[in-house]
């Protein structure tokens, strides 16, 4: 029995290591560095690299060397078990421990501390500000706007723009029902619906921080990451100096979905980044604007379906099953088949937008993230499909007042 078990692991252990799979995404560096801070990274690992190499070869060639030379077979005897004197001893002990304390302090520590001072140094000359919070998926950015310094550099204010960033890989991939193909535009499980987007060669401040657990933003070709703690704003920065598309990961144990909350980051040149903010400021104002109109119910329908896929589908899933019971079903449920308004007209407590606004435990608060519309939107179409069929309609006007 225990001998059969021993030999399938060491087999499917074997087959997992020499699989090309394993080996499809193989490289032997550092990922190619984008930002200052990356670069130093790299400068600093090299440097180490070489000291430990020459050590390692100085202290393995005196090894072989005296194991050679002092052998038994060419007559070599003991000259003495013990030190000459207490003196001797005391010195050479003294004698590397001094050349490690030279070598760890002042040839390594300069470059490390250089390396952690510009890590820690979020002081003022950033160019602007960017909020990054984790959640249990997926990652959200709002931009701050510029500083001083960023306006006199002309770069475009992106104070306002904030969005939800989402993994976008097919949720039949990732249940094997089609198998991933190989695409380096999007590729598996490392893509997402809407980018972050930063300037070229702006220094951008970088507030972390958390709705439910750590979590962290992770892009290897910037060199930094940083925990993303509840209840915490940390800093960071990064300064992308080459125009391009890099992809990273959480880098913290989140949970259940922890391997599905990419970070992906299109560094834009200053024009093409000037591009982005008009058009995202365009789309805010529309959909404000859009807010004070009276929707149909089938408009609602239509964009709600596409919110709900984007932004509730990872727990309630795609058909309004669920996955109970740690996520309810939202076909049948009591919350999306009770009313919404009392006979004031205010929104009941526990009502289907009290949920969606303020959440409840694992469900998210909405409120911050989903404009007007797209709430009124998702609850619409979570009361007239996915099996519900209420006939109710919420209109962007009444989440606005709900708001208040
Ligand atoms: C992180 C997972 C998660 C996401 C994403 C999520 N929900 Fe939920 N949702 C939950 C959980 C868990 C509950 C049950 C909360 C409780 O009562 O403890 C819930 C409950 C609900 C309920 C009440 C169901 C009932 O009758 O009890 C509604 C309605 C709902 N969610 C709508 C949404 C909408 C709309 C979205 C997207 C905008 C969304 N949820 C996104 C996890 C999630
Ligand atoms: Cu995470």
């Amino acid at each position: 029995m225990l001998k059969q078990a021993i030999r399938n692991l060491s087999l499917s252990l074997f087959f997992l290591l020499t699989s090309p799979r394993v080996f499809a995404q193989y490289s032997w560096n550092f990922p190619e560095p984008v930002t200052p801070m990356a670069l130093d990274t790299l400068h600093v690992h090299n440097k180490f690299m070489l000291i430990v190499a020459a050590i390692f070869i100085v202290v393995l060639a005196i090894m072989i060397y005296s194991l050679i030379k002092h052998r038994k077979s060419v007559g070599h005897q003991a000259v003495a078990d013990k030190a000459p004197s207490t003196a001797v001893e005391i010195f050479w002990t003294l004698i590397p421990f001094a050349i490690l304390l030279l070598i760890d302090f002042v040839i390594m520590g300069i470059p490390a501390y250089h390396s952690v001072v510009m890590m820690e140094d979020t002081r003022n000359e950033s160019d602007m500000v960017l909020k990054v919070t984790g959640s249990q998926w997926r990652w959200q950015y709002e931009y701050m706007g510029n500083t001083e310094k960023g306006n006199q550099n002309g770069l475009e204010d992106a104070k306002g723009i904030k969005f939800v960033s989402n993994l976008s890989t097919p949720q039949e991939q990732m249940d094997g029902t089609i198998t991933p193909v190989n695409d380096p535009e999007r590729p598996y499980l490392l893509d997402v619906d809407n980018r972050l987007v930063l300037p070229v060669g702006a220094k951008v401040r970088i507030l972390m921080t958390s709705t439910d657990v750590l979590h962290n933003w992770w892009v290897p070709q910037f060199g930094s990451s940083r925990l993303a703690v509840p209840g915490f704003i940390r800093e960071t920065w990064v300064q992308v100096d080459k125009a391009g598309t890099y992809r990273g990961q959480c880098k913290e144990l989140c949970g259940k979905g922890h391997g599905y909350m990419p970070v992906v980051v299109d560094a834009l040149p200053k024009e093409e980044y000037k591009a982005w903010v008009v058009a995202q400021k365009e789309a805010i104002s529309e959909a404000s604007a859009g807010a004070d109109k009276e929707w149909t119910k089938e408009d609602l329908i239509a964009q709600g379906k596409i919110v709900y896929e984007k932004n509730c589908a990872v727990c309630h899933q795609v058909s309004g099953a669920g996955l109970p019971p740690a996520f309810p079903a939202i076909t049948g449920s009591k919350i999306s088949n009770s009313p919404i308004f009392g006979e004031d007209g205010k929104y009941l407590p526990d009502s289907h937008l009290d949920r969606v606004l303020n959440g409840i435990r694992v469900m998210p608060a909405w409120k911050a993230v989903l404009n007007d519309t797209e709430i009124a939107a998702v609850i619409t179409y979570e009361r007239n499909a996915l099996g519900n069929s209420v006939g109710d309609v919420v209109q962007p006007a009444q989440v606005k007042a709900a708001r208040q």
